[in-house]
């Protein structure tokens, strides 16, 4: 290994190691004699060499580009596997002449379940189609067939299952499973026919089809609260001021295309988390703007945030608008526990807009700034009075509460 070496007072101080590429003394600049090199220098790391570092960063994805990664809903068809036959078969041994029939039952198929991974966040990686393992068919000296091995297909936490637009589960926690399609039953080899008015069976069933079955999956993101508005009033620039999540911020509307999901930490350790959904214009329940089928990320919110701009004339009419639009959703949406947020405080026609509002509505209404930050840390804490009234809700009705 080269180094760079200095030479003070007669003793040889060496610096960190350099490159590879010579030995210098440095006050003569010359490279150093090799025996000296060899008894007085250490080996350390080299500063200038060493390559300049940045702790990995999580990558950016533009919107356009989740789209393709962030599926919420998938329609598959399933179909279980398919028992494996009976076999016909007679004993044969030398000097046995009647040994009897020893055809073993063939395994069952297997069967297809949909199990919950927390690690998995969409539905992107669910195929359209999934057939189930067959059962391997029986075999002679009583051979029983191996049974088709059980398919898992993992989904994200908060899935629906549907069939004919029916629920029929609701996966809601870690590892909870639903089992789309059973495996068929394997067949009978001859060996189970046996008996004493039939001594000598011929008969072996072939193994029965597994169930099949068209099921459809809903992701509905877990969130504590659902942040609702028009589109431009700052929700992803709020979400981006109480959390670490990174949503795009555009100043055009619909920058937002799919939900994204922020994690506000406290010093106590608890965590709320907030989704920031597409924006909502009024007619969005007649398919104007984005629709309002996002909405379904926010049924399982327990309260909500209603970012309003207050730079705009009449923020009132936003909030009645909001309302309106979620009444229309579900009944009974807009009442869930909320909180009101003004956002973009630091424009200059935005504290007359806050009175306005403020005037029109009996909810304490938060006034806060994305961009500057101001006042952030009041939205914080009333964040943290909903979530604590949530859990102390939860925990009177004897309920498990969703932790993040
Ligand atoms: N002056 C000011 N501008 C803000 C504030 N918050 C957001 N903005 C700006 O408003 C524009 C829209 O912000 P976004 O966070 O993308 O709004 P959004 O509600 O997520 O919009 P959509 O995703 O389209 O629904 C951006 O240009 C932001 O810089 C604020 O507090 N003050
Ligand atoms: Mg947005």
């Amino acid at each position: 290994m080269m180094q760079r070496i200095l030479l003070e007072e007669g003793k040889f101080i060496w610096r960190k190691t350099l490159c590879r590429k010579s030995v210098f003394h440095s006050s003569l600049n010359k490279p150093f004699p090799p025996n000296v090199l060899q008894s007085s220098v250490f080996a350390t790391s080299c500063i200038i060499c060493a390559k300049a570092r940045s702790l990995r960063k999580n990558r950016e994805y533009s919107e356009k580009k989740l789209t393709r990664y962030f599926v919420d809903y998938r329609q598959i068809s399933f179909i279980g596997g398919r028992g494996g036959k009976g076999a016909c078969s007679f004993h044969s041994e030398p000097r046995k002449e009647f040994g009897g029939p020893d055809g073993g039952n063939g395994g069952d198929g297997g069967s297809i379940i949909i199990k919950v991974d927390q690690q998995v966040k969409s539905l992107s990686l669910v195929a359209s189609r999934y057939r189930g393992v067959d059962g391997e068919p029986g075999g002679s000296k009583n051979c029983t067939g191996r049974n088709g091995k059980t398919t898992y297909i993992r989904v994200p936490m908060g899935t629906v299952v549907k069939e004919n637009g029916t629920q029929v589960s609701d996966l809601s926690r870690n590892g909870q499973e639903y089992v789309a399609a059973f495996g068929g039953l394997g067949g009978k080899g001859n060996r189970f026919f046996l008996s004493n008015e039939t001594r000598a069976p011929l008969t072996a069933t072939s193994g029965e089809p597994g169930q099949e079955r068209i099921l459809q999956l809903e992701l509905r993101i877990l969130a504590h609260a659902g942040m609702v508005g028009f589109p431009n009033a700052g929700k992803s620039s709020l979400l981006r001021a109480i959390s670490e999540a990174k949503p795009a911020v555009a100043a055009y509307p619909f920058t937002t295309l799919n939900p994204h999901v922020g994690v506000v930490q406290y010093r106590d350790h608890e965590q709320v988390a907030v989704a920031d959904i597409p924006g909502i214009i009024r007619g969005a329940h007649e398919n104007r703007g984005l629709g309002l089928s996002f909405l379904r990320h926010i049924e399982r919110c327990r309260f909500l945030l209603f970012v309003i701009d207050l730079s705009v004339e009449n923020p009132f009419a936003q909030l009645e608008d909001l309302k309106f639009e979620l009444e229309q959703y579900e009944k009974g949406l807009s009442n869930r526990p909320h909180a009101i947020v003004g956002n973009k405080i630091d424009l200059p026609n935005a504290p007359a807009n806050l009175e306005v509002l403020r005037q029109n509505v009996s909810h304490r209404v938060i006034p806060v700034s994305a961009l500057t930050g101001q006042n952030v840390e009041e939205l914080m804490l009333h964040l943290r009075e909903l979530y604590d009234g949530y859990i102390q809700m939860e925990d009177m009705a004897g309920r498990q509460t969703d932790r993040w």
